[in-house]
């Protein structure tokens, strides 16, 4: 199934919905497993089964695909960033703890040269300030953070918007 998009200059592309073009990469790093049943005031109810579950009624609604994906060790997410070149269109990371310490993750973004957004569920500069200081933040498109699980579907609209060419400040 195809879709005709308008682009920024106002001519027209198709753009195959569902394709590796259009699929999203959606990626959650160490400990968010355990988001919903620990520290229900910082994180909120919600589970991250129940965060992917609306991310994947999000992508349906709008015709395209997500991989929703969750690991604690960094060498994984790097692999998965690595594998979405050529796959995805975009990716939508929260990189949990590594966000603040990791300069491998925003290494493998760079060299896969995607659009990327970085959400956190919690206000990070409402936290410890560790927490204020993002390596990601410097290669993603947007950040993200302090809305909840909510937060995930307002960066694959973004995203959507991104990849179909109309995101305002592109
Ligand atoms: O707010 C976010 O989404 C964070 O990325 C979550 C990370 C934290 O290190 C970042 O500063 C902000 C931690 C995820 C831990 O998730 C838990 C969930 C429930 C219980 C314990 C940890």
């Amino acid at each position: 199934m195809s879709k005709t998009v308008a682009t920024r200059t106002g001519s027209t592309a198709n753009r195959a919905v569902g394709s590796a073009g259009t699929s999203v990469l959606v990626l959650n790093g160490p400990n968010l497993n355990l988001l919903g049943t620990r520290e229900p005031a910082t994180y909120g109810k919600e589970t991250l089964a129940d965060i992917e579950k609306e991310c994947r009624r999000y992508a349906a609604e709008h015709k395209f695909a997500v991989e929703f994906r969750q690991s604690n060790h960094e060498g994984q997410l790097i692999d998965w960033i690595q594998e979405a070149r050529g796959r995805m269109g975009g990716i939508v990371i929260n990189p949990g703890g590594y966000g603040h310490t990791s300069i491998a993750i925003p290494d493998a973004l760079r060299a896969v040269a995607l659009p990327t957004i970085e959400v956190h569920i919690s206000n990070v500069f409402a936290r410890e300030p560790f927490r204020h200081h993002s390596t990601i933040s410097a290669v993603a498109k947007g950040v993200i953070c302090g809305l909840g699980g909510r937060g995930y579907i307002l960066a694959l609209d973004a995203m959507r918007r991104i990849i179909a060419g109309t995101a305002i400040s592109e």
